[in-house]
């Protein structure tokens, strides 16, 4: 079993029920969600438009190697809809994967840790709430 922990955004439609919607679908694809942070609120980061976020981090433990993780993530995101047609744009759903147990990995589909979250503010703030001492290790 492995613990990893992942970053969930929604900037459009009903944001709350996106994730909420995410989560269940984790849940019963082989992804047991142990901790959901706060849902918050934050500025679009690097991206176009003035559609704010709801994003939230999650724990979680699974039998899923980390590609077989990535296609259910993806599976899921393709339920929401796809709209991916702005690089970064509005977006229904995206789950990303942030930890992998300690798992270091670059391949052509997925780079973990997630190259850019120590950068987002948000997502060290739901990684401290949901896992200080994690978080700290994180920073040194
Ligand atoms: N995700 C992005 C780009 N910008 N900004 C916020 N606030 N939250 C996100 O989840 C986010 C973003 C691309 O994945
Ligand atoms: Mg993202």
């Amino acid at each position: 079993m492995s613990t990893v922990y992942l970053g969930l955004g929604s900037n459009l439609g009903d944001r709350q029920r996106n994730l909420q919607r995410a989560i269940e679908e984790l849940n019963s694809s082989g992804v047991r969600v142990q901790k959901i942070s706060s849902f918050i609120e934050t500025d679009p980061f690097e991206c176009p438009g003035k559609h704010t976020y709801l994003n939230a981090v999650l724990k979680a433990e699974t039998h899923l190697l980390p590609d077989d993780l990535l296609d259910i993530i993806h599976n899921i995101q393709n339920k929401f809809g796809r709209r991916r047609k702005i690089f970064r744009g509005p977006r229904l759903m995206d789950i990303d994967i942030l930890l992998y147990d300690d798992l270091k990995l670059v391949t052509r589909r997925l780079i973990v840790p997630h190259p850019r979250m120590i950068q987002r503010e948000f997502i060290l703030q739901s990684l401290q709430e949901i896992e200080p001492r994690l978080c700290a290790s994180l920073k040194t």
